[in-house]
């Protein structure tokens, strides 16, 4: 393994990648940790892998298991701190776990009318101690996983007492059918294909859901598990509470992998700490029209992704839009900064659609986390689409 030879040669000589593996891996960093071992058999070439192979990643990086982020602390930790907006002078700190009380939500119906937000999804990540990520993982352990996850399923009751589908077992109409829903994880990233992602696919990964489908767990997707709440519309309270309850019942039997700096251990850094994603899949057409959508939303601290997830693009003009940061806050400030920016973006295309022409750069800011990253004071006029 040489930063001069191959692959290695092309990414570090690669221009136009923005990946922040390629960022933070200097070839001096390479040279230091390439050839360290970690106790799960990991290496240096698992964890970068992806990025080398494609310089379009986002991030880059992957944990082969836990022991990378000590082990190769000196590339991941600049890393994580570059993703959850961690300032460089301040340590990597991640509060205990908190779901906030869940019956005295402030959340509102973001969309009462059902005008712009389709659904709303929340997720969390999870990984069973004592267990490596996909490229230390064996089919025999990935077996394994599944088994002590359909064991913990007998302790979902009422609402959310549903039935395991294998896709060992499962023919491709049906699997395509829930992709289609977005239920259902596919084998077809790139991404995850370098790191083993998919190795003895489909062996030990299936879905769970309860019978109305709106409480979903996958096995081996890439994490060991995605428990996902998720439903029509916007009431992000209802599918908060519900997604807080059932991951709570799973913990009662499963231990989950957690770190007091890092908080919820899984396979990519920026699912680190709360590992909660809150989305809504949202019709935005006049904001994502403007040539300033996806920094506006990183100034409210939100992701923007396509209608399939990662790496799609918007289908219809509904987009993906969810909370950035997982680390350095607790879940309930997690999903509240995502609803307080959501709350602003549907404000903005409202009042685009009554007419009014000006972005405001200056009062872009998510009111929930009241940072003041706001240097850009310029007010831009906007392009508003013809929709007449
Ligand atoms: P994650 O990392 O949160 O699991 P991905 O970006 O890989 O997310 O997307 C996984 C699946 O979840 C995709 O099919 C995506 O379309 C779907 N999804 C994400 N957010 C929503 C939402 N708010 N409503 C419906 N489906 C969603
Ligand atoms: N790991 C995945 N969520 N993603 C960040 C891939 C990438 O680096 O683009």
């Amino acid at each position: 393994m040489s930063e001069g030879t191959g692959i290695y040669r092309t990414f570090f000589e690669a221009e136009g990648c923005r990946s922040l593996l390629k960022k933070h891996l200097t070839r001096g960093k390479f040279e230091a940790l390439k050839e360290k071992q970690i106790s799960f058999g990991g290496t240096l070439d698992d964890c970068i892998r992806s990025g080398v192979e494609n310089i379009d990643s986002l991030v880059g990086l992957y944990a082969s298991d836990p022991g990378a982020y000590t082990t190769f602390a000196g590339l991941f930790d600049p890393v994580i701190k570059d993703y959850h907006s961690v300032p460089v002078s301040e340590p990597i700190r991640q509060p205990p776990c908190d779901f906030g009380n869940v019956n005295e939500l402030s959340f509102k119906d973001l969309d009462p009318e059902g005008q712009y937000i389709v659904s709303t999804r929340v997720r969390v990540a999870r990984c069973l101690h004592g267990y490596g990520f996909p490229p230390t993982l064996t089919r025999e352990l990935r077996e394994e996983i599944e088994k002590k996850t359909c064991e913990a399923f007998g302790k979902l009751t009422g609402a959310l007492r549903g039935t395991y589908h294998s896709l060992t077992n499962m023919k491709e109409l049906e699997q395509k059918q829930l992709m289609d829903e977005h239920f259902l994880f596919h084998d077809h990233s790139r991404f995850r294909r370098s790191v083993g992602g998919y190795d003895d696919w489909p062996i030990g990964r299936g879905i769970f859901y309860n019978e109305d489908k709106n409480f979903l767990v996958w096995i081996n997707e890439g994490d060991h598990l995605r428990l996902i709440s998720m439903q029509k519309g916007g009431d992000l309270g209802a599918v908060y509470k519900r997604l807080v309850k059932a991951v709570l019942i799973m913990g009662e039997t499963l231990a989950f992998a957690r770190d007091e700096r890092l908080g919820f251990l899984t396979f990519c850094p920026s699912n680190l700490g709360t590992s909660l994603r809150a989305s809504v899949h949202m019709k935005i057409p006049r904001v994502s029209a403007q040539d300033s959508f996806k920094a506006t939303c990183e100034k409210l601290n939100l992701q923007v992704r396509g209608t399939h997830g990662e790496h799609t693009e918007a289908q219809g003009g509904v987009y993906d839009i969810s909370n950035k940061r997982r680390l350095g806050l607790t879940e309930i400030d997690a999903v509240t900064e995502m609803y307080y920016g959501v709350k602003q973006i549907l404000q903005m295309e409202k009042e685009f659609s009554e007419g009014h022409s000006v972005i405001q750069d200056n009062k872009t800011q998510n009111t929930f986390s009241g940072r003041s990253n706001i240097e850009d004071t310029v007010t831009r006029r906007s392009k508003i689409p013809d929709t007449r």
